[in-house]
């Protein structure tokens, strides 16, 4: 069996990772044959609450995995990390404007970008979950310039598995039946969920999804729509924030990352942007990405209709907008 690896978990007492640290130990992202040490920080008052995850971890009774630590001290959880999911972020409490949430998580990503630059190893894949995700993924990536930026990704893999979901139901086929639905951009509503490269197997053979939902306004109206607002719709029915189906898609994308994406098949991911469909270099920019031998590449040369044009440059420049807020504060 392999040597273990590191695997970091920030906002380890939280919600999303009381679902995601059962996968990570049981194998499911990092395979069967891969020991894991959970490495896991939140911040000093979660302390006891994170005992507590320590404790259910010990009894899972899984071989997989091997040494858990607990931590508030970002050099102890973030020593020679293979695997970083940067769950932990402040939520939005009431009253709280998007600019003060930013300005508060654009703190801890400095903090966690550092902290990975000194002690992670070189190779680590960070997976920024916390919100505001791509921007928060940016600003990390920028404060740990000696790791490559193609290392740090922001998670839509939601958004994605969300819009697959749907296409599904609308076409009565199992998920899997439905393939290469793309997010482009912000993992926010100004999210373009986009169903035109789509393809779905039928038992009369495989079918672009425009083709197959012949219905373009449902596609370019109430999807998008659908999609952009799920979150909240889970938010206003649970009166708390999706959790389970977050942790599943956080699993989904690293495992993708880790091991490769199959032939054909594309995920999405926000990723730096390298100019790609005209997108602005230096923001986090979900995109259809293929992944092989731990690297990815942005899928090219697909059509971009005016309808998708104008999407892909909304969500651009709220990211924009974002970078330079983040910057600011990060001048202050
Ligand atoms: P919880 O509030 O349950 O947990 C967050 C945890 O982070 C808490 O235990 C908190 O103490 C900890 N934390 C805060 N600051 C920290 C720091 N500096 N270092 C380490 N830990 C710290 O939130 P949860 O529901 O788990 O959501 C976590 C984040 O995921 C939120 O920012 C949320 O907005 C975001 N989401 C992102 C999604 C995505 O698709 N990218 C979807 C789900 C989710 O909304």
């Amino acid at each position: 069996m392999a040597e273990p690896i590191n695997v970091v978990v920030t906002g380890a007492a939280g919600q999303i990772a009381y679902s995601l640290l059962y996968q990570l130990a049981a194998g499911s992202v990092f395979g069967p044959e891969q020991p894991i040490n959970l490495r896991l920080l939140d911040i000093p008052p979660m302390m006891e609450v994170l005992q507590g995850v320590v404790m259910e971890l010990d009894d899972l009774a899984l071989n997989l995995l091997r040494e858990v630590t607990p931590t508030a001290d970002p050099a102890v959880a973030f020593k020679d990390a293979a695997a970083a999911f940067l769950v932990g972020a402040m939520p939005r409490k009431q009253g709280m404007e998007r600019k003060d949430l930013l300005s508060a998580n654009v703190k801890i990503f400095k903090v966690q970008g550092e902290a990975l630059d000194k002690f992670a190893r070189k190779d680590v894949k960070v997976l920024v979950v916390g919100n505001p995700a791509n921007t928060n993924a940016l600003i990390c990536s920028h404060y740990a310039p000696s790791i490559p930026k193609e290392n740090f990704t922001a998670m839509t893999r939601l958004d994605q598995n969300r819009a697959q979901a749907a296409l599904a139901a609308r076409l009565s086929v199992q998920v899997d039946r439905v393939q290469n639905v793309i997010i482009w951009g912000n993992h926010s509503s100004t999210q373009y969920p986009d169903a035109h490269h789509a393809l779905v197997h039928l038992p009369t053979g495989a079918k672009p999804v425009p083709e197959a939902v012949n219905d373009d306004a449902w596609l370019n109206g109430e999807f998008v729509e659908k999609i952009q607002k799920r979150g909240a719709a889970v938010i206003a029915a649970r009166k708390m924030s999706s959790a389970m189906s977050a942790a599943k898609a956080a699993g989904d994308h690293m495992r993708d990352w880790w091991i490769g994406t199959r032939p054909g098949k594309w995920v999405s991911m926000g990723v730096v942007s390298d100019g790609s469909y005209g997108i602005p270099k230096d923001i986090v920019f979900s995109f259809p990405v293929t992944i092989k031998d731990h690297q990815f590449k942005i899928v090219q040369g697909l059509p971009i209709n005016e309808f998708a044009r104008a999407k892909l440059n909304a969500t651009a420049k709220e990211l924009e907008e974002e970078r330079a807020e983040a910057n600011s504060v990060l001048e202050q």
